[in-house]
C-alpha cells in the first residue's frame, strides 16, 4: 500500500485529472468529502488530504510515500528525505516582490534604505534579498500579505501571484520575481527504496500524464 499526500484547493483541482491518466481515480471527492483518507480505483493506492505546507512533514517522515506540493513550499521546507523527482508543471504561478502603488522599490533599494518586507517564505525571501546585497527586516505573516504594505506594516511583501488580480485589487504592483513556481512530486527516499515495486509504475505513469 503507498499513500500519496495532497492538499485541498488549487493543487487537488489540478492534480486529480493526472491522476486519472495515471490510472489512479479517488472513490470520492476529496474536495467535498470530509474523509481525509481516500481510497483510489487501485488498491494499492490511498490520498491523505493535508493542508499544502504540511505535505512535505508527511512525506519527510513516511507517513505518506509520495506527496505533490508547490516549489514555494519546498522550498521553505528544504526537502530533507525527499526525491524530487518529477515537476507536474501544474498550479504554477510566480513568487513576486510587491509594493505599494507610488513606492519607488529602485530607489529605496539603490539608497540601501532598509527595507521591511511581509512574507509567508521566510527563507526564500532571506535568500533572495541576501543575493542581491539588500537589507531586510522580514516579517512573518501566515496570509493575506496584500494587507501589509495598505497597513503600513510593511514596504514591501513576498507573495505567490497568478493572475495579478488580487494585486490589482489592492492597488500593489510587483517589481521583482523572486522565483517561478509549480508543483512537484516528492517521494520519502526510503520508501522509495524500500517499495520501489509499486512506487516506480507510479513515477512512470505519472511522467508518461505530464507529457
Ligand atoms: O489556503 P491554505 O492556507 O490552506 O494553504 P495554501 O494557500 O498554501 O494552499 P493553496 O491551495 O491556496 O495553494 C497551494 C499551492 O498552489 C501553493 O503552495 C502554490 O504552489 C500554488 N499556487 C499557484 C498558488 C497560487 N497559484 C496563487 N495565486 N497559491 C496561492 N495563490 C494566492 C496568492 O498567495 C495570492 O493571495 O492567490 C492570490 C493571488 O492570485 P492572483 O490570481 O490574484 O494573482
Ligand atoms: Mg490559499
Amino acid at each position: 500500500m503507498i499513500s500519496i499526500a495532497l492538499s485541498k484547493g488549487r493543487i487537488l483541482d489540478e492534480t486529480l485529472p493526472l491522476l486519472k491518466a495515471a490510472g489512479i481515480v479517488a472513490s470520492e471527492n476529496p474536495d467535498t468529502s470530509r474523509k481525509l483518507i481516500i481510497a483510489t480505483s487501485r488498491r494499492d493506492v490511498r490520498l491523505i488530504i493535508v493542508r499544502a505546507t504540511d505535505v512535505p512533514t508527511y512525506v519527510q517522515y513516511g507517513a505518506a510515500d509520495l506527496g505533490i506540493a508547490g516549489g514555494d513550499v519546498l522550498a521553505e521546507h528544504g526537502g530533507s528525505g525527499l526525491y524530487q523527482p518529477l515537476d507536474l508543471k501544474l498550479a504554477r504561478c510566480r513568487l513576486m516582490v510587491a509594493v505599494r502603488r507610488g513606492f519607488d522599490y529602485e530607489q529605496a533599494v539603490r539608497q540601501g534604505a532598509r527595507l521591511r518586507v511581509a512574507t509567508k517564505y521566510l527563507q526564500t525571501a532571506r535568500e533572495h534579498f541576501a543575493a542581491k546585497g539588500v537589507h531586510v527586516d522580514l516579517i512573518k505573516l501566515y496570509g493575506s500579505m496584500e494587507l501589509a504594505p495598505l497597513t503600513g506594516l510593511a514596504d514591501a511583501i513576498v507573495d505567490l501571484v497568478s493572475t495579478g488580480n488580487t494585486l490589482q485589487a489592492n492597488d500593489l504592483i510587483a517589481v521583482e520575481e523572486v522565483a517561478q513556481i509549480s508543483a512537484r512530486l516528492i517521494i520519502n527516499q526510503a520508501a522509495f527504496k524500500l517499495k520501489r515495486a509499486v512506487i516506480q509504475p507510479v513515477l512512470d505513469a505519472l511522467t508518461r500524464a505530464v507529457k
